[in-house]
């Protein structure tokens, strides 16, 4: 899989997805990391990439040009699956958007910046819009290396068994089960004994009824 960024901040990515899995992902070459910086691809001065809105108001909104030179020129190396525009007012991203975004082949992520991008561009270049919360970030490059870390662990042959997304929380709309590691006693505080009684019949039953109980108990809205 190929994830395409365009950022006016390419350097706020430069981190997220050196490391750990992703690193890992990119180096067996199952997913391509692209940042590509609008700024390369506007014709106004002084790299110009947004100007003041029609009808006044407060903010600036990112121009129609640059983001469809940038969108266009990118498109003729790949045909993308999605373009998603990262935004506040986007449907709200959630394990099932991963899991169906994960099996494509080439995703387009769009980072707003400043009031947005110009509804025009939204209207007919973009297919998909996501946000991660309902909470206002200042753009959209931190809720993309969230959807890129979210879709690429989840890119087939990115995690091994030790490491398997199957018993993620809510990937069957529970949340994951408590875990232990040694010592089995620290200051008193002892692991469950079940977990240490070799009974695996017995253990998968413990975790999943405290995955249930945990649930029921944080968040009772994923078991409606
Ligand atoms: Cl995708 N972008 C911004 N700017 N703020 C957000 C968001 C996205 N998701 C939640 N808040």
């Amino acid at each position: 899989m190929t994830i395409d960024i365009i950022s006016v901040v390419p350097d706020l990515l430069s981190g997220p997805f050196s490391h750990s899995i992703l690193k890992r992902a990119q180096e067996k070459n199952l997913l391509n990391i692209n940042v590509i910086n609008l700024r390369e691809y506007t014709t106004y001065a002084r790299a110009q990439v947004d100007d003041y809105p029609f009808g006044g108001g407060a903010g600036m909104v990112m121009m129609m040009e640059p983001l469809v030179n940038a969108l266009e020129s990118l498109q003729k190396v790949r045909q993308y699956d999605e373009v998603i525009f990262l935004t506040p007012d986007g449907e709200t991203f959630h394990q099932q958007m991963a899991n169906s975004l994960s099996l494509k082949n080439n995703l387009l992520f769009i980072c707003g910046h400043y009031k947005g991008i110009d509804q025009r561009f939204r209207d007919h270049f973009i297919t998909k819009e996501i946000s991660i919360g309902d909470y206002v970030l200042s753009g959209g490059e931190l809720a993309a290396a969230v959807l890129t870390d979210a879709i690429g662990r989840l890119i087939p042959g990115v995690l091994n068994d030790e490491t398997s997304a199957l018993t993620d929380s809510f990937q069957d709309n529970l949340l994951a089960p408590p875990v232990y590691t040694r010592p089995e006693s620290f200051r008193g505080w002892n692991v469950p004994p079940v977990l240490m009684s070799g009974n695996h019949k017995l253990i998968e039953e413990w975790r999943s009824e405290q995955a249930i109980n945990r649930t029921k108990e944080r968040r009772p809205d994923l078991l409606d």
